[in-house]
């Protein structure tokens, strides 16, 4: 993209209506801009983004066993009245109707939905296991967004609902979804431990928050600094692979983490000092196993392996897509702007005339712009005509892993600079060299 033609607004102050780094950021870079509150439109900066995390978790839950189809962001009253959970929801549901009086909801979560969809079709145990995903819109009501995207009221969620015979099975589901998760958050760059989370109405273990380290973050977070070393796409562990998954949640299991809601301060005393990690921390994915919950209030039964009638064991597993953007950045920031993972980043390269004004610069930037785009690499050209200084602030508050910046003097010895955003460490390289290293 050449940024003369691109829409790529920044704002030259520093926003005033935004209280944490990341929301600051995303708006003077131009991620996003609140078109009522705690509603954002995703402009083209930020919804490169949004489309990198979710590829990724599309990705990852592909590669886990997970479904993909697509729900509607709008729902019948009637539907959560069979769960009982219409009344039970309260304010945080934005409820409608439409012409004909009849009751509707902009969908908050999707339990509902998918019990009835996959109950209307699968008969016997043969159509079990299932794990059904989208990625789709929802809206919550909140009482108080803020923070940005971190905290909305509308959001883009991924979530997964898994159908199994038996508790066993219901297990094994959850433990994938686990594993998956840390591989979707480890790929985006971000450390996301998981944590005991308070159990839902089922009780038992089986409920985890992943949270994401931060001093904004919303709750108060106590873990072993065990996770720091852990990598989880390495690990060899493959998803069928049932004894590897019950020994990773075991490790987890043993090794301490906890949100303020379900610390234990035996356990923690127990944590060797030196490991001790205690802070903020965001909370970018939640899992649960629920039991029969919906399936029992939906009626929802297939015929087991012996003939008699079974209630499906259910579980459900969120990731805040549109959230992990604000998330990323907490994370992932320095003075001079944001600094993404690369993984996630917008264009992987922002190339820069230091003299938009000067022939021989033009010249080569636009045949190394041609080369980078035409071997594939995300390239992100500066051609304006501006001064070079504004030019390269402007890209380290937008964050592109690297920039290549091309000025006459360098260009009359054939050699360009090549700057590391995270390092901040500059090389001077011959032109073709610059392009092997991007290309590689
Ligand atoms: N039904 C379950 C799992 S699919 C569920 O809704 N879980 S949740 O409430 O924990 O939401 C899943 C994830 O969505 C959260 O971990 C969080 O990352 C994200 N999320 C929740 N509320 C918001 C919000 N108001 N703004 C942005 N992201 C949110």
């Amino acid at each position: 993209m050449r940024l003369s033609q691109a829409f790529l607004p920044v704002l030259k102050e520093s926003p005033t209506d935004a209280q944490i780094v990341s929301h600051k950021l995303m708006l003077r870079s131009g991620l996003v801009r609140q078109t009522a509150a705690g509603i954002y439109a995703w402009l083209p900066l930020g919804y490169r983004v949004l489309k990198k995390i979710e590829g990724i978790v599309r990705e990852e839950q592909d590669r886990a066993g997970a479904i993909e189809l697509l729900m509607p962001t709008l729902q019948s009253a009637e539907l959560w009245r069979e769960s009982g959970r219409y009344d039970a929801y309260g304010p945080e549901m934005l409820r409608i109707r439409d012409r004909h009086e009849r009751e509707m909801l902009y969908g908050p979560t999707n339990e509902e939905m998918i019990t009835v969809i996959f109950r209307d079709e699968a008969r016997s145990y043969r159509d079990l296991p299932r794990t059904l995903y989208h990625i789709q819109w929802k809206f919550r009501d909140e009482v108080r967004p803020r923070f940005g995207v971190m905290r909305g009221r509308e959001f883009l969620m991924k979530d997964a609902y898994s159908f199994d015979l038996d508790e066993a099975g219901a297990r094994q589901s959850y433990y994938t979804q686990l594993l998956a998760y840390l591989r979707t958050f480890q790929r985006m760059g971000i450390r996301a431990v998981p944590m005991k989370a308070a159990s839902g109405p089922i009780g038992g273990d089986l409920s985890h928050e992943f949270i994401v380290l931060a001093p904004t973050g919303e709750s108060e977070v106590f873990y072993d600094a065990e996770y720091e070393g852990m990598d989880w796409t390495q690990s060899g562990l493959s998803y069928g692979d049932a004894v590897g998954l019950q020994a990773l949640f075991d490790r987890i299991g043993q090794t301490y983490a906890a949100t303020d809601e379900t610390h234990e301060e035996t356990r923690w005393a127990e944590v060797p000092g030196e490991r001790q990690r205690q802070g903020r921390g965001i909370e970018v994915g939640h899992i649960f196993n629920f039991g029969t919950k919906y399936s029992e209030a939906m009626g929802f039964r297939v015929s087991g392996p012996d003939g008699a009638m079974v209630t499906p064991q259910m579980g459900s597993y969120g990731i805040g897509v549109s959230r992990l953007v604000g998330a990323i950045i907490e994370a992932s920031h320095d003075e001079a702007g944001i600094v993404w993972p690369e993984a996630v980043a917008p264009w992987r390269v922002g190339l820069v005339t230091m003299r938009g004004d000067d022939a021989a610069s033009v010249a080569a930037a636009g045949d190394l712009y041609d080369k980078l785009t035409s071997a594939g690499v995300e390239t992100l050209y500066d051609d304006r005509d501006e001064r070079g200084g504004a030019k390269l602030a402007g890209m380290d508050l937008m964050g592109l892993p690297w920039q290549l910046i091309i000025g006459p003097r360098g260009l009359a010895q054939g050699t360009a600079e090549l700057k590391d955003r995270r390092t901040g460490e500059k090389q001077e390289l011959s032109l073709e060299s610059a392009l092997a290293r991007l290309t590689a």
